[in-house]
């Protein structure tokens, strides 16, 4: 089958247990992409888009029940439970190991089994690792093609002995006789499981066929299987876009940022700087491999090779570039179908007054339900994108990292650490105020997100917090990126202080003035904030009492932050707190004298 003896003994246990009824080997030609493309139009399973509007784009539309990560599902399995700490949900692996490997029995049959060969980073780059996901979902098999690199040059690779991740996925819905195939096949939600197992750097994915469930190069590898490998070997895998900057004399800086969900992390990665002679580029929007190289500067890959977004709310308005991204070549998933054949999704622009909506049902303007669901995605190729920078493939020098949330209240609209182990506390304070919970009780309370990690860190967070640390260590604060905390959603009588999108790139100025050390700066308690009049604010419409708004250290707010995070630390670690979390935390109290 292949020239990789685990790889076939893999495949031929596989072919015997799941009984698929053939095997394809993904080669990552376009032929074979489209010709699947093609079988998936015609038995129905997906809808060709107008190629005079779309070309070369498909509409999927999943279950009403397989819309999204299932982190109730999702399972870190590993011999002890200290291992995957409290953030994660565990099963020991003696246990879990032989009860999915059970529901597996049969789970393909009728079915094609895709083997897919792909790379996580650049093929043959240093930084990248390899992936092999077998799978039962045409949907899944087209995505990876665009998500990651696969086919026949990652299979050589693993010909040559290379070693890789195994990754396992079913869609847990065999088509024994007498069974239909459904237009969107998963399992009922208490068959799900989406599990990872560290010890052994293998995925088994079961029941679910959608985005991160089931693309298990993106969050099951890519973030919680490779941040149990970057433990071990010193780096770091982290929930941050990556972005290319170059100011108006042409100097060239890259940054990174982890933002919490639903706080603009693909429209930061894609920004179009309202700053005259700045220029902004796209490295990554979603995941970045972080490593010290020998010249003592952290350096960020993008591991993968295209974007999974959420259509809802862009537009060419909020977000130009995603859509001059999305214009070809482009899988939708639960979007709606427009009169002539193409997509549209709320917060797009001009409301149809007809639609098929994702359940593929009319829908009419003026109806209550939305026509397209609040998860719905694209998936298009990097390449597609007119802002990539041209170092898409390279390893960038990071000079800032930047953590951020949805603060209405005490968190200025960016302030700097005054160290890297004081960046690590702002990553571990990280997160958003709940404006519109359910339940009243926690309306004004911070949900916290700890470096946007929170449902992605493969073993124990504590360990996490102190792994930072020790890759800190391979260097010194001068060589190391620079820490930042943003915060661009700051209310004042519930109206926003700060403009955003394009704007943000005033702060981004500062940002990258202050990893130059530039004396454009006040020292708070909380860390290093711009002189007033350090902010570039020509040309933009910020009123001056905005501005000391925005800037505000109000000490009755930081008491409650304060306690806050004291009693997020004891309820999260418990009596594991780690030692720097304590030492910034104390020494931000000395600053305050509280
Ligand atoms: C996410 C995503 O859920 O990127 O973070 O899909
Ligand atoms: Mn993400």
């Amino acid at each position: 089958m292949t020239k990789n003896t685990i790889l076939n003994t893999w495949i031929s246990e596989l072919k015997e247990h799941l009984n698929p009824k053939d095997v394809v080997i993904w080669t990552g030609e376009q032929l074979q992409y489209d010709l699947l493309a093609e079988d998936m139009v015609t038995s129905g399973k997906a809808i060709r888009l107008n190629p005079e509007k779309r070309p070369r784009s498909l509409l999927f539309r999943s279950d009403p029940s397989d819309v999204a990560r299932v982190e109730k599902r999702t399972f870190i399995s590993t011999s002890n439970q200290e291992s995957a700490g409290p953030t994660n949900n565990w099963i020991n692996k003696d246990e879990l190991m032989p009860l999915m490997w059970n529901m597996y029995k049969d789970s393909m049959t009728g079915r094609t089994m895709y083997v897919i060969p792909f790379s996580m980073g650049p093929i043959g780059l240093d930084m990248s690792r390899l992936g092999v996901e077998i799978t039962d979902s045409p949907y899944v098999a087209l995505n990876m093609h665009i998500m990651t690199r696969t086919g026949n040059k990652v299979l050589k690779i693993i010909e040559n002995g290379h070693d890789f991740v195994k990754c396992l996925h079913s869609v847990g819905y065999p088509l024994t006789d007498g069974i239909t195939d459904p237009i969107w096949p998963c399992a009922p939600i208490e068959q799900k499981f989406i599990t990872q197992f560290p010890e052994e750097r293998m995925i088994w994915s079961y029941g679910s066929g959608y985005g991160g469930n089931a693309l298990l190069g993106k969050k099951c590898f890519a973030l919680r299987i490779a941040s149990a490998i970057a433990k071990d070997e010193g780096w770091l895998a982290e929930h941050m876009l990556i972005l290319k900057l170059t100011n108006p004399k042409g100097q060239v800086k890259y940054i990174t940022g982890a933002f919490p969900s639903a706080c603009g992390k693909t429209n930061l990665a894609m920004i179009n700087p309202t700053l005259k002679g700045w220029k902004a580029e796209t490295v990554g929007d979603d995941i970045a491999w972080l490593k010290i190289h020998d010249d003592g500067k952290m350096y960020a890959i993008n591991p993968e090779a295209g974007f999974f977004g959420v259509t809802s709310g862009t537009s060419y308005k909020t977000n130009p570039t995603a859509m001059e991204s999305i214009k070809s070549d482009t899988i939708f998933t639960n979007v709606a179908l427009t009169d002539d054949l193409d997509v549209w999704w709320e917060g797009m622009g001009d409301e149809p007054d007809h639609l098929i909506d994702w359940h593929g049902n009319h829908w009419y303007k003026g109806m209550e339900n939305r026509p397209d669901h609040a998860n719905a995605r694209f998936t298009a190729p990097l390449t597609n994108c007119p802002t990539l920078a041209k170092e898409y493939e390279t390893p960038v020098p990071i000079s800032a990292i930047l953590f951020g949330g949805r603060r209405p209240t005490t968190i200025p609209l960016v302030m700097q650490s005054y160290s890297f182990n004081h960046g690590i506390f702002y990553g571990s304070i990280m997160g958003s105020e709940i404006t519109a919970a359910s339940i009243d009780e926690n309306i004004g309370k911070v949900r916290r997100d700890p470096f946007a990690m929170l449902p992605f860190i493969g073993y124990n967070i504590a360990d996490y917090i102190n792994h930072w640390q020790n890759v800190a260590k391979q260097s010194s604060d001068e060589l190391l990126p620079k820490i930042f905390y943003i915060n661009w959603f700051r209310k004042e009588n519930g109206k926003f202080l700060w403009p955003g999108f394009g704007e943000n790139s005033r702060v981004l100025k500062w940002i990258l003035e202050r990893t130059e050390n530039k004396e454009n700066y006040i020292s708070s308690p909380i860390g290093i904030l711009p002189k007033l009049n350090a902010l570039d604010l020509s040309g933009a419409d910020i009123r001056y009492e905005n501005l000391l708004k925005l800037f505000e250290v109000d000490e009755e707010d930081w008491k409650n932050e304060v306690a806050s995070i004291e009693n997020y630390y004891n309820d999260l670690f418990k009596d594991r707190i780690p030692e720097v979390l304590k030492n910034e935390l104390k020494s931000l109290k000395n600053r305050f004298n509280f």
